[in-house]
């Protein structure tokens, strides 16, 4: 693909996952980096986003947000870093993909923001309950090294990620099917890449 393709993010922030997919892809990107308050939520950047929030991509005139369409997008986009199961063979990779931008992200934020629902609420509520999620997840990962399709995906970019910063934040207990999960993927060319451009974005300590 020829047109220009801008990434709008924040080093700290889930831009990280993007960017990892977009190192995968091998893309040739411009990014921009949005501060977050006044510039987040400027008339310029909401017209980019409307939820004043990062990441964000612009690929020519088409506009996507939301980390795990972002990641599906670029595993189309860039077919030849074969991201994205064949169509044929897509069951799993969308499954697994929208349980973790969905079910499991909820899960998590609610965990770390100290909400447990009572049983009727664990009904109404898309994900059940954080343990709930967590064992199926675990379990789905027993004997699987990607989630999908039997080799590394944008699902595995997108759900890693979310596994990984669990682990870091302590929001998601390491299990040994967990630690596997993500020790493989740290290794990645893509992924050491990412980190050390986010790394050297991010303020220095002492400044
Ligand atoms: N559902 C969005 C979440 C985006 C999001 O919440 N980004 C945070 C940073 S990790 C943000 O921009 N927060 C700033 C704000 O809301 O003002 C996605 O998956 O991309």
């Amino acid at each position: 693909m020829s047109s220009e393709l801008v990434f709008y993010t924040n080093p700290m922030s889930r831009g990280q996952i993007v960017r990892w997919m977009l190192e995968e892809c091998n893309a040739d990107y411009r990014e921009e980096i949005i501060e977050y308050g006044a510039k987040m939520k400027s008339a310029d950047y909401l017209a980019v986003n409307p939820m004043g929030k990062v990441p964000a991509i612009k690929h020519g005139a088409q506009v996507i947000t939301e980390c795990a369409a972002i990641c599906a997008y670029l595993a189309d986009a860039y077919p030849a870093a074969q991201l994205a199961p064949a169509l044929s063979e897509r069951a799993e990779y969308y499954r697994w993909l929208h349980f973790a931008s969905g079910p499991l992200e909820s899960a998590i934020t609610n965990y770390s923001l100290g909400f447990i629902p009572n049983e009727e609420q664990q009904r109404m509520a898309g994900y059940g309950n954080y343990d709930l999620v967590l064992k199926v997840l675990d379990d789905e990962l027993a004997d699987k090294e990607f989630i999908a399709g039997g080799s590394f995906s944008a699902a595995d970019v997108y759900l890693g990620s979310l596994v990984d910063f669990g682990i870091l934040f302590g929001t998601i207990k390491a299990t040994a099917n967990f630690s596997r999960y993500v020790e493989n993927f740290r290794l990645r060319p893509a992924y050491g890449t990412a980190k050390q451009k986010d790394l050297a974005l991010m303020p220095s300590e002492d400044a």
